[in-house]
């Protein structure tokens, strides 16, 4: 795990709520998939960055009363029968070294606490992670906990912790740009593994095998989200994740993924010809993407928003669209490029974000990810990196992982006479 002062963020977090306030955040619990299994469990990401755990049914009580901050974390506690067949809990004594936490119990003790505090000495506020993603999705297991408790105590006075913590998450420690860097690395020898193996005939699947196989035996958590592979027209569906297609000859094959290292997502997009040569068409697209995706590098500073680069490689995209004669008018790109060129990146690849208009700083991680996509051609092209804000620019961490159509060609070509060698 990286070093983080989990003691240090709970801190700033207590400093950003009034007197008199308490905050209840839940690791989450497993989510049933069918019969007696589940998917694999994916902690609440507010609870791993304030504590460094990444378990279930574990929950977090801070509280500001009297002049005085309070802090208890919350574990489950072992049961040897259990253990027998799920392997080790974390105990009371890691889960203190691993969080900084003074005060750990176990979770059975919660609800009367709570009880206690609702009860005598009446919080003005209590803060949850009440986000949602959508109306009409099933709740997180921390939104059900808030209904629960609201629905005993309704006079309660419910809070959003969501915006507050994603405010903190936005701005990256040194540690975690550390584990960022990792991320990317891992990313980039997943990508080289993709770049000798990759054959017209190919399953798209065996591309995304290939991918998660090197990643995994480095030393990877996983994949930062399920693996894009898209070839031919399927490169035009921006989340495509069947990968169920052959590969054709001549085809580009556009690749959406990233290796997650203590919980850092890298999210990196490259665009490779199936046969190693960007056929002459390809290329006026491909070097149209890239010079939108080195214009935002070059473009991303301190003080700008993301609308503001958004519209910026709109712009580049709709110039080169227009010289080819493929649109008349720069309004007309919104058929060719149907998604925003950056996000906020970190615990999660659309990491939280406050409010979508702030200003950059220092310190965020942020992607630059243009695209095109011509159904009518069946050219789906994706050029992504991602880049850290610094207070002259930005500096992009992925900067080692090969973009140009020259690069790629050649390490193509280069493996193809290293066959005939061998
Ligand atoms: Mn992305």
């Amino acid at each position: 795990m990286i070093k983080a002062d989990y003691a240090k963020r709970r801190e700033t977090l207590l400093s950003r709520i009034g007197e008199n306030e308490i905050i209840v955040l839940f690791s989450g619990a497993p989510v049933p998939s069918s019969m007696d299994e589940c998917f694999p469990f994916e902690v609440n990401r507010h609870f791993l960055y304030l504590t460094g755990l990444r378990r279930e049914n574990m929950a977090l009580l801070l509280s500001r009363t009297g002049g005085r901050t309070k802090e208890i974390l919350f574990i489950e506690q072992p049961v040897p029968q259990m253990e027998r067949w799920t392997g080790k809990r974390v105990t009371i004594r890691e889960a203190k070294e691993i969080s900084g936490c003074g005060e750990v119990q176990y979770i059975q003790n919660l609800m009367p606490r709570l009880e206690w505090i609702l009860g005598r000495e009446f919080p003005e506020k209590v803060w949850m992670d009440c986000h949602r993603e959508s109306i009409d999705s099933v709740p997180f297991y921390n939104q059900l906990q808030a209904e629960k408790l609201l629905k005993l105590y309704p006079a309660m006075h419910l809070c959003d912790i969501h915006p507050v913590i994603s405010r903190m998450r936005m701005n990256k420690e040194a540690a975690e740009i550390a584990a960022y860097r990792n991320a990317v690395k891992l990313t980039h020898q997943g990508l080289n593994r993709v770049l000798s193996t990759l054959r017209p005939g190919m399953m798209e699947y065996a591309v995304q095998a290939e991918f998660e196989y090197e990643i995994k035996r480095l030393g990877a958590d996983g994949v930062s989200f399920p693996t894009i592979v898209g070839s031919g027209i399927n490169g035009c569906s921006m989340h495509y994740e069947f990968n169920h297609s052959k590969i054709e000859e001549d085809s580009l094959v556009l690749l959406d993924l990233g290796a997650r290292v203590e919980g850092y997502c890298a999210d990196i997009s490259r665009t490779y010809p199936a046969s190693g040569r960007f056929t002459p068409r390809q290329r006026q697209y491909y070097d149209l993407v890239l010079r939108a995706n080195r214009e935002i590098a070059g473009f991303a500073a301190p003080g700008k928003t993301l609308t503001e680069l958004n519209d910026r490689c709109k712009a580049v995209l709709a110039e080169g669209l227009m010289e080819m004669g493929k649109i008349s008018r720069a309004e007309e790109i919104g058929k060719y490029f149907m998604h925003g060129v950056s996000h906020q990146i970190g615990l999660d690849t659309h990491d939280a974000y406050d409010r979508m208009d702030r200003p950059l700083e220092p310190g965020m991680i942020i992607s630059d990810e243009p695209g095109l996509y011509i159904d009518e051609e069946c050219i789906g092209i994706r050029i992504e990196d991602d880049l850290l804000i610094t207070a002259e620019g930005c500096t992009v961490l992925s900067e080692g992982i090969e973009r140009t159509a020259e690069e790629i060609e050649t390490i193509m070509r280069g493996r193809a006479e290293g066959m005939e060698q061998a």
